[in-house]
């Protein structure tokens, strides 16, 4: 019982003190590092570039960054970069953020005519005071720093789009059709994690809509004293929970990464009531290593990396 004030100083002091234990130590001996994972079979060749730079003894926030890239490029991703499907009106607008392991972090929305928004998020992270840019004001800041301008939208894409148009049926729903998100995390060999997440967001969205891939606690989050989270699905419901937020702090209470990746699923779908239509996937990595996922429905994979070779996973799911 606490019976005057020195004794709650002395509590609040405890207290404070417990907060800022990490929330395991894990013998360094025993920490699973270098290791990247990433959402999607994209993943498998995007962590064989992040790979490369965390091998050689680099940084997580630039394997991240390079691995990302990977599927940007890649015009036969539909749903990340360059080849994503197209919003309502037929314009590509790509969302994106990256974190490192000081928690500095950069993101860009609805951005257009950029073919790597990831590499725009980290300088707006690296070069400006800010967190975030969108639309115009993010376009003429990548301009600044030597990006060029192109066309996104390829040809697969604009005939996906136009067959849309056919009947135009506005459903916001992203289920296991309308995915792809790129998710990734690295814990490089100085033990430090980063994370990056970059898409085209919900095939034929609304003008202007945003998801979470690009929000900083909704789509990644990082923090390097526990774990990092990345997200795929229904954007809007990683943002109504900030889930990757929710999944990290999750494991600083204690669970391991799989278990704090359901129970934020679990959360999202208690919420919801009519959780089977939607997707949503959480994908984590501990300070430690470990890793897991989970998801709503049957279908999300994930790609790992790390000394032992490369493995694609089935995330588990509520159904
Ligand atoms: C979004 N979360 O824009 C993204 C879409 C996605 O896999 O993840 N697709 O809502």
């Amino acid at each position: 019982m606490i019976t005057n004030r020195r004794d709650f100083l002395k509590l609040s002091a405890i207290s404070s003190a417990v907060a800022l234990i990490p929330f395991k130590t894990v013998a360094k001996s025993k920490v699973n590092k270098p290791i990247v994972v990433s959402t999607w079979q994209h993943g498998i060749a995007a962590n064989k570039a992040a790979w490369q730079v965390l091998a050689e003894h680099g940084k997580a926030i630039d394997a991240v960054e390079a691995g990302v890239r990977i599927p940007e490029a890649d015009p036969n991703v539909m749903t990340v970069g360059y080849g994503g499907y197209p919003d309502r009106e037929g314009n590509v607008t790509l969302d994106a953020c990256i974190m490192d392991e000081n928690q500095n972090c950069g993101s860009v929305a609805y951005l257009q005519n950029i073919k790597h928004p990831i590499s725009v998020a980290r300088l707006v992270m690296d070069n400006t005071p800010h967190v975030m840019l969108v639309g115009e004001g993010a376009l003429q800041f990548a301009k600044s720093q030597g990006f060029i301008e192109e066309n996104l939208l390829t040809p697969q894409a604009k005939k996906a789009w136009q067959d849309w148009l056919v009947e135009s049926k506005y459903a916001p729903v992203i289920n296991i059709e309308n995915h792809d998100t790129i998710g990734m995390l690295a814990l490089d060999m100085n033990g430090d994690l980063s994370g990056a997440c970059t898409t085209s967001g919900a095939a034929f969205k609304m003008a202007g809509r945003v998801g979470d891939s690009p929000i900083i606690g909704a789509g990644l989050y990082v923090d390097n004293e526990v774990g990092a989270a990345t997200a795929t699905g229904m954007g809007e419901l990683m943002i109504k929970t900030v889930g990757c937020h929710l999944v990290v702090e999750m494991m600083r209470q204690g669970m391991t990464p799989t278990q704090a990746c359901k129970a934020a699923v679990e959360r999202i779908a208690h919420k919801l009531g009519d959780y089977k239509q939607f997707q949503v996937g959480f994908l984590a990595l501990s300070k430690s290593g470990e890793y897991g996922s989970y998801c709503i429905q049957p279908g999300f994979n994930y790609a790992v990396t790390s000394k032992t070779g490369s493995k694609l996973l089935d995330a588990a799911s509520i159904l």
